[in-house]
């Protein structure tokens, strides 16, 4: 099942016709940098690719006055000046003779996605569209956008495919009120929304953008708004939103199938959005909301107006959508006061809504004897997300960020203000290794286990050399037994394998009764193999903690565990 992108060369043709500061930056060549690098990078090549068809003019009906789609439709015969007079009734909107021709194939090219994910054709995909549409309504432009992409996309899902669950998710830096407008008294769609703010004083200026508009009537608590109230937030103040507001939500909503409005306005350079997340957090957040929907996820470009920047998030997110791992996330990982303000100001109006928000008291989880499981398995990913070889950590020794890619660093601030080419080389060096040929492994002491493996899972038969098994062994008391031995030596190839960059990650078996004694040696064996970071969770029973304490490794370990099956049992 793999990834569609929608394209058609037809939407590069609008184009600004008169001076106008502001609008100037929604350009053809928003389109063709992004496909081009998609080429470059061999991206292109590995999706599906689908030409965008026009939406008819029912399906533009789903969301738009009929009078609204027959104002566009004459639009096509006008000249210049009545075009600029036309453009100048709406809030920062400019028309085109092809405008109606490239939103009308903007709006079908949400709906083709739709249609191929919930067909199952694909398993998720990007539609690269121009002009934009989370600003417009029910009858106005605004903003850049002129149909309403991913409003009629979600309407089309619910009319024709009978969906009942559609989650919205808005990380353009501007607030699509476009789309909250159309669906705030609806419960079956959950729209979430962060966007820059500066407590009203930024485009489009609106009270309703705020964390207390919530929706209305039915649909009270499916509007999310996070509003950000300063300028440069970045990768960790991203994460953060995810982690502490949508994903709670989106869990407990449960979506069939989750729309992205796309814009990438809200990527370090962009120059309405001021923000500092570098590209690669947008493979991250893709990968989060796979998560959910059974991984149906539907993108549609809104904004991103810093054509390098734009570019290289377009690849972030394909390349997770493809299911590639995403790259490490450089800076330090630390949320701005003011966003986590921000994210507190949403939990607080959206607890009444969502269990999920609603502050648990500390339940008594103490420690357990209880036992149940005989097996552990022992997961390995490659430490380092993605790279082949092990590459030097983003880290200063002193585990502070290298000044390089510090996020306000006068390197990118620089960079972020003028110099196209500095950023485009800065964000080259985060650029993402080759994937490993193998995603999954599994290393299995009874092999006829393997017949009920999924098919793209390598089951893996080789070992560790038995003399190098043996010496890794040796100090461990429970590893003396055979099966314990077996299982070390497979692990251990498996190990090699990952951090030779062959795999992506893998999973072995090992008797309960060596979990600890195997987690120690592969971690060390990790170490040694020059892993600057790993961590480490144990999940179920282990007899004891790994000790590393003795050969100083425990300030680049991380250990963390807890009992699944006594929790499990509360239930
Ligand atoms: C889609 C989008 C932005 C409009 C900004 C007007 N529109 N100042 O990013
Ligand atoms: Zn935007």
């Amino acid at each position: 099942m793999g990834t569609a992108l929608v394209y058609h060369e037809d939407m590069t043709a609008a184009r600004l016709l008169w001076d106008d500061p502001e609008c100037e930056i929604e350009c053809p060549e928003r389109l063709t940098t992004a496909l081009e690098r998609l080429q470059q990078r061999g991206l292109e090549q590995r999706c599906l690719r689908l030409a965008a068809r026009e939406a008819s003019e029912a399906e533009l009906g789903l969301v738009h006055s009929p009078e609204y789609v027959a104002l566009l439709q004459g639009t096509q015969a006008l000249g210049t000046g009545e075009l600029q007079t036309l453009s100048g009734q709406y809030d920062a909107v400019y028309f085109h003779p092809s405008t109606f021709h490239c939103a009308r194939l903007a709006a079908g090219a949400a709906l083709q996605l739709v249609d191929a994910v919930l067909a199952g054709a694909v398993r998720n995909g990007l539609a690269l569209v121009r002009p934009p549409g989370h600003h417009s309504q029910r009858a106005a432009a605004n903003g850049f956008c002129v149909f309403n992409n991913v409003a009629i996309a979600a309407k089309h899902a619910q009319r024709q495919h009978g969906l009942h669950r559609i989650l919205i998710v808005d990380w353009d830096v501007h607030h699509g009120q476009g789309i909250q407008y159309i669906f705030e008294d609806d419960p079956s769609v959950l729209y979430f929304s962060w966007h820059r703010y500066e407590h009203g004083r930024f485009w489009p200026y609106l009270r309703e953008s705020d964390a207390d508009a919530v929706g209305q009537g039915p649909g009270l608590g499916f509007t999310v708004n996070l509003p950000w109230n300063q300028v440069g937030m970045g990768n960790a103040d991203y994460v953060a939103a995810f982690l502490h507001v949508l994903l709670p939500v989106a869990f407990e909503f449960n979506p069939e199938l989750v729309l992205v409005s796309a814009g990438f306005d809200s990527a370090i350079g962009d120059p309405e959005g001021q923000m500092q997340a570098t590209p690669e957090c947008f493979a991250h957040l893709t990968q989060l909301l796979q998560m959910l929907a059974g991984g149906r996820v539907c993108a549609v470009l809104e904004g991103g107006y810093h054509l390098e920047s734009l570019s290289q998030s377009v690849c972030m997110m394909v390349q997770a959508l493809l299911g590639d791992p995403a790259p490490p996330l450089s800076g330090p990982m630390v949320p701005h006061a003011s966003a986590l303000e921000s994210i507190e100001s949403v939990r607080v109006a959206q607890a009444p809504h969502w269990m999920s928000l609603q502050q648990q008291g500390q339940r008594g989880l103490g420690r357990d004897g209880a036992s149940g499981s005989h097996a552990v398995a022992v997961t390995l990913n490659h430490p380092l997300g993605v790279a082949p070889v092990l590459s030097p950590s983003p880290r200063s020794p002193e585990g502070r960020p290298s000044p390089l890619l510090l996020p306000g660093g006068p390197e990118f601030k620089a960079a972020a203000t003028q110099d196209v080419a500095a950023l485009s080389s800065l964000l080259d060096q985060l650029r993402l290794n080759p994937t490993p040929p193998v995603r999954t492994a599994v290393a299995l002491t009874a092999p006829d286990a393997a017949l009920a493996l999924p098919s793209d899972v390598l089951c893996e038969e080789g070992s560790a050399p038995q003399e190098e098994t043996q010496a890794w062994a040796r100090p461990h008391e429970a590893l003396a037994q055979d099966r314990a031995l077996t299982a070390l030596g497979k692990v251990l190839y498996l190990l090699d394998r990952i951090l030779d960059g062959q795999v992506s990650s893998g999973i072995a078996v090992t008797p309960a009764s060596a979990a600890a004694a195997t987690l120690d040696v592969a971690i060390r064996c990790g170490l040694s193999h020059g892993a600057q970071r790993l961590l480490c969770l144990a999940v179920g029973q282990l007899d004891r903690p790994p000790d590393l304490t003795d050969d100083g490794y425990d300030s680049q370990v991380m250990c963390m565990s807890g009992s699944a099956s006594r929790r499990l049992e509360g239930f």
